[in-house]
């Protein structure tokens, strides 16, 4: 309660369901979209009563985009307990047609996207010695896939890049971890959220739970990863 929350990606899908959660919980939000859509979120949640939400219509691999959001957080409301990496894109087709662009793209969005947002609050939460960093990662950061080479290795990359980190900020309080879900119910790749083949997916809203879980655990305890999947997903994919 009175935690302080960004979360990228949250005008639909999984980052919707995140800001929904924690306003619950009695956080405030700093929400992160590309689209005007990020807008809506925000209304939604202030029609039902969450007054302390900030929206900001930011591409999360801009820098310099970045780094003002997070520092309006901070004008507005004084800290940053959290930060959830959860804006991404993917493709899913095979190498030999995935253009520069595309790869680029993905790489960008995925990867640089965390790390420019992460550098960005880094300073404040060594400077209130506690901190948690969460990256929505996947189950292909860990499981390759065939026809999803680009997008598999953006997932790898975050999965290495938050390690590392999680060793390198420990001694400040900060805890770094990622979720990693199998295939969740949302607007991903071009897809509908509800569409009726999904309906034994996750939802949106279980990834919401195992955020919760992971930021509100002790302050002494660090959960690397939550891997999650629907139980008719079967591994190896
Ligand atoms: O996807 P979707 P999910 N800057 O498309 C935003 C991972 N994941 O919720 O930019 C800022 O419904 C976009 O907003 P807007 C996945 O890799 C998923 O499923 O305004 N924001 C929207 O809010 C990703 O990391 C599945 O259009 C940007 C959101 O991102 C995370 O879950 C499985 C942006 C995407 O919402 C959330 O994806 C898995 C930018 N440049 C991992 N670009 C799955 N769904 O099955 C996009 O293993 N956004």
């Amino acid at each position: 309660k009175g935690q302080v929350a960004i979360i990228t990606g949250a005008s639909r899908g999984i980052g919707k369901a995140i800001a929904h959660k924690l306003a619950e919980k009695g956080a405030k939000l700093a929400l992160v979209g590309s689209s005007e859509e990020i807008h809506k979120t925000g209304e939604e949640l202030k029609k039902q009563g969450f007054v302390d939400v900030e929206t900001f219509q930011v591409d999360v691999a801009n820098e310099e985009q970045m780094n003002r959001m997070v520092s309006e957080t901070i004008q507005k409301f004084g800290r940053i307990d959290l930060l959830v990496n959860n804006a991404g894109i993917g493709f899913f087709k095979p190498v030999e047609e995935t253009t520069i662009d595309e790869w680029k793209r993905v790489f960008e969005v995925n990867v640089q996207g965390v790390f420019i947002g992460t550098k960005a609050v880094l300073p404040h939460m060594k400077k209130q010695k506690s901190g948690t960093i969460i990256t929505i990662s996947s189950d292909v950061g860990r499981y390759t896939i065939p026809n999803g080479a680009a997008y598999t290795a953006t997932k790898y990359a975050v999965q290495g890049f938050s390690g590392s980190l999680a060793q390198e900020v420990r001694e400040y309080g900060i805890r770094v971890g990622t979720i990693n879900p199998g295939m969740v119910d949302t607007y991903f790749a071009n897809s509908v959220q509800g569409a009726p083949e999904k309906q034994d997916w996750l939802k949106a809203e279980d990834i919401a739970d195992a955020v919760v879980y992971m930021a509100s655990a002790p302050k002494h305890m660090l959960i690397d990863e939550i891997v999650l999947h629907p139980l008719i997903q079967k591994y190896p994919i």
